[in-house]
């Protein structure tokens, strides 16, 4: 069946569309027809309902202006599907024959890329190569067969640049009809896009222009500290499934556990092929399947390794200050400007408690109050719950890790005395191969020294 435009009345006969309007974790959605399966959960999402008609699952996809709450206080106006960005998640299973409706709400043409599918050529919703765009107003009807159990997306194939810099994505998951060698069944499976905006601070829409300098990295069109936390249960099995739409990398750090990567776009790894890391690099455009058990009790850090993509907006034409006395230079500026600050000196860390006052539809740079304060994060940035207590099933966030007593780093007190002094070399060091000529005189840059510092 070739994708072709529905008439009105056959509008009428197409499954109703679900809109979701709250970006909320939503409990994962058990199949009430077709095939069972064990559900995913997506991170601040939801799985798309479908209907059975005659043994064919339909899906209705709605493309369309969204306004999606990408952290409490912050809100973006993003292009998504049924009422947010990311869209839904389509789960199926595989052999699965699927029908998806597409309608599109956007001013302009579309169409959806079933990114990583076997399917018929004419389904792979490329506009120009394979299909026509969907215009404004329009339908189209995509169906194939899921032949493949993995981990796959969905994006537009029409104006991409702008499409997906506006958020145009969706997670797509076929599970495996029965049991697989190469897939094994988990307690806790969450599902994640990676993307990336760029909002001027106190402005609403990304500018679709950019090609590298985006502001905001996040999970799910959600940014640290509006992301979820991946609550588990002590000694879980536990998937994550990310997929990169971003223009960049994203080295997915996990602390206090060892994961395997099981699978990428391409279906399952090989046992042979799989090793255990705590980072795996997700390049542009990839999907790939983390796997681990969770037996460490704890409140543990899972975030994007790029030290900028756990930030969030910011500017960037900021010049190190650190280690600069510039509090003459302060005192001029604040006669003229009496709201200058001074920013960086000691690092940026004084960035997450500053009273700065920020403009309107803004979230701080660095922010995330945890129970020994401000964690100073933005960003690709979330947090693995793993707790005893932690119900099957139950996805609620626990309170913070209370930590059995001697566990927690804390300053030293024990020694009285002088701490004894470290070992300095004071040896020069030495070239591969000698100078041309003598170096001049030393240059160094006057810095100004905390106090008690034992200065030059
Ligand atoms: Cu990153």
């Amino acid at each position: 069946m070739a994708a072709a435009s529905v008439s009105r009345v056959a509008m009428a006969a197409l499954p109703e569309p679900v809109i979701q309007t709250k970006p909320d974790t939503m409990a994962p959605l058990l199949p009430g027809s077709g095939r069972p399966y064990r559900p995913v959960v997506t991170l601040n999402g939801w799985t798309l309902p479908w209907r059975m008609n005659q043994g064919v699952k339909e899906f209705h996809l709605v493309a369309e202006p969204v306004v999606r709450e990408m952290a409490p206080g912050f809100k973006a106006h993003l292009w998504g599907y049924n009422g947010q960005s990311p869209g839904p998640t389509i789960e199926v299973v595989e052999g699965d024959r699927v029908r998806i409706f597409v309608t599109n709400r956007l001013p302009e043409h579309t169409s959806v890329h079933w990114h990583g599918q076997r399917l018929p050529n004419g389904m792979d919703g490329v506009t120009g190569l394979t299909q026509k765009g969907i215009e404004p107003g329009k339908t189209f009807v995509y169906e194939f067969v899921a032949r493949r159990p993995g981990t796959f997306m969905y994006h537009p194939h029409a104006d991409e640049m702008t499409q997906m810099a506006m958020g145009m994505m969706g997670f797509w998951v076929t599970h495996p009809k029965a049991p697989h060698p190469l897939i094994e069944e988990v307690d806790r499976d969450f599902v994640f896009l990676l993307n990336a905006y760029d909002i001027e601070p106190g402005s609403y829409t990304p500018k679709i222009m950019t090609m590298l300098d985006f502001n905001l990295w996040s999970w799910n069109s959600r940014i640290f500290p509006g992301i979820d936390s991946l609550n588990v249960r002590l000694g879980d099995k536990v998937r994550l499934r990310v997929g990169n739409l971003t223009m960049t990398n994203h080295p997915i750090h996990l602390h206090g556990h060892e994961f395997e990567v099981t699978g990428t776009d391409g279906g399952p790894t090989p046992k042979s092929a799989r090793w255990p890391e705590v980072t795996t690099d997700v390049a542009v455009g990839q999907m790939r399947q983390l796997e681990f058990l969770a037996d460490e009790e704890g409140d543990w850090a899972v975030h994007c390794h790029k030290s900028h993509h756990t930030m969030n907006a910011m500017g960037h034409a900021v010049p190190t200050m650190i280690g600069v006395d510039h509090r003459d230079v302060v005192r001029q500026i604040t006669s003229l400007v009496p709201d200058y600050m001074v920013m960086g000196e000691r690092g940026m860390a004084d960035m997450s408690e500053m009273e700065m006052p920020l403009p309107d539809n803004t979230v701080p740079m660095m922010t995330g109050q945890g129970p020994f304060g401000s964690v100073e994060m933005g960003g690709m940035f979330s947090v693995l719950k793993v707790r005893r207590d932690q119900k099957p099933g139950d996805y609620s966030r626990p309170e913070w890790f209370r930590h059995p007593a001697g566990t927690v780093a804390s300053e030293y007190t024990g020694a009285t005395g002088a701490m004894p002094s470290p070992a300095r070399s004071s040896a020069n060091g030495e070239n591969a191969m000698p100078m041309h000529k003598a170096p001049g005189k030393d240059a160094e840059v006057r810095v100004r020294k905390p106090k008690g510092h034992a200065g030059h």
